[in-house]
């Protein structure tokens, strides 16, 4: 099987587990990214994410990250549904924690990629990542073909918008590289820009963390800064905002995945039992959800700091 034919089958098997699209990369060192980077974090932009200042040279370059690597296959899986919470007055949670936690259903269908990948060369050799070690995602994602940063930072699908997920195969095979970069879809459009509430989008594509309610709903260990009180537009658990207004998502489509349906009582929970919302409640709700990152105490902490600008 020649190098293309092999891309073409291991693309349309990706398509055929249910991945939004496939494409294919040179593994090697990243400069610009790098640069881009290291003045992210020299800017302190990454606020207490400590795990993003660590394994710097792993991250901008593959080769350092897994032995013998040739090739970056970049997947997207689509998570976008137009179900929404039932009482408009409840803590909002993000879209992508409705369901089973990506990470886990993710790996399952990269692992099934990978079998595939190992029948027509048994000498493949390589990892699966989902968010689970330090690669830069999405610029792989975009090296691929698979799409553009947008101005809110996402990566934005031509086909799919931006509530996709994204994972890579990197590994010891060569393939046929996507050679045209994609292009910038934004134009003069600021939406994403104007919408954050909390005005944490940098006019260079990247994110001042400290300033997005993602961060500090999820990631924020400690207290939610107060200079933010009264700023997270109801938000208790992630953000969707500067998705939400982005025009490419009018072009999502609803996802097909079972495990990222959301119960039904998490969509019927009033403001009410938000506020009450107890730990077997919490264990009912969230087993196995993106939520855990967060942890009970951490949510119930966010829904008290919500209240506050009652
Ligand atoms: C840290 C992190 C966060 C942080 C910081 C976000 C940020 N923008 O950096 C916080 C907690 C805020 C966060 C929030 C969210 N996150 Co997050 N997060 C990550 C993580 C672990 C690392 C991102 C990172 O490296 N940041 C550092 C900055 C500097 O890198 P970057 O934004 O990726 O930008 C690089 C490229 O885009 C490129 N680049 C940037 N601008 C330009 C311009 C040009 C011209 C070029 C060529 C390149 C380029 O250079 C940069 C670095 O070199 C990734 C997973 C991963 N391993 O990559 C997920 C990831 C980015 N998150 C994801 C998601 C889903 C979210 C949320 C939507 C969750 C939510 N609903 O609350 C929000 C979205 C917020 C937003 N607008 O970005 C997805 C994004 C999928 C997508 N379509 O883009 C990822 C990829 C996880 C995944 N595997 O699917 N996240
Ligand atoms: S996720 Fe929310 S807070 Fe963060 S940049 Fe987007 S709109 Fe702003
Ligand atoms: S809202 Fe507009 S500027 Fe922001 S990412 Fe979407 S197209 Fe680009």
């Amino acid at each position: 099987m020649s190098i293309s034919e092999c891309s073409g089958a291991i693309k349309e098997e990706a398509l055929r587990l249910g991945f939004a699209d496939c494409g294919f990369s040179k593994a090697e060192l990243l400069p610009e990214d790098a640069t881009r980077l290291q003045e992210w974090l020299s800017s302190g932009y990454h606020a207490r994410m400590g795990y993003m200042a660590k394994h710097f040279e792993k991250r901008t370059d593959p080769t350092k990250l897994v032995e013998g690597a040739r090739s970056v296959i970049s997947v997207l899986y689509n998570y976008y549904t137009d179900k929404k919470q039932k009482d408009p007055e409840a803590p909002v949670i993000s879209t992508y924690a409705f369901g089973r936690d990506y990470h886990l259903v993710m790996r399952e269908k990269m692992n099934l990629l990978f079998d595939f990948i190992k029948s027509l060369h048994p000498d493949a050799e390589g990892r699966v990542f989902v968010d689970s070690a330090p690669v830069l995602d999405r610029t792989w994602a975009k090296r691929s073909g698979l799409g553009w940063i947008g101005k809110n930072s996402n990566l934005i699908s031509r086909k799919a918008g931006s509530f996709v997920f994204i994972g890579e195969i990197i590994l010891n095979l060569e393939f046929d590289y996507n050679q045209v970069p994609e292009g910038d879809y934004c134009g003069s459009c600021k939406l994403c820009v104007e919408a954050c509430p909390t005005k944490a989008i940098l006019d260079n594509r990247t994110l001042n963390s400290e300033r997005c309610i993602s961060y500090q709903t999820i990631e924020n260990r400690g207290e939610i800064s107060q200079e933010l009180e009264g700023k997270l537009s109801n938000r208790v658990f992630g953000c969707d905002i500067c998705q939400d207004v982005c025009p490419w998502n009018r072009k999502a489509f609803r996802h097909t995945e079972p495990d990222f349906e959301p119960l039904s009582d998490l969509l019927d929970m009033t403001a009410n039992e938000w506020s009450h919302l107890n730990k077997d409640r919490y264990r009912e709700l969230f087993t196995d959800s993106p939520v855990e990152r967060a942890g009970f105490k951490k949510l119930k902490s966010n829904i008290a700091f919500l209240r506050k600008k009652a």
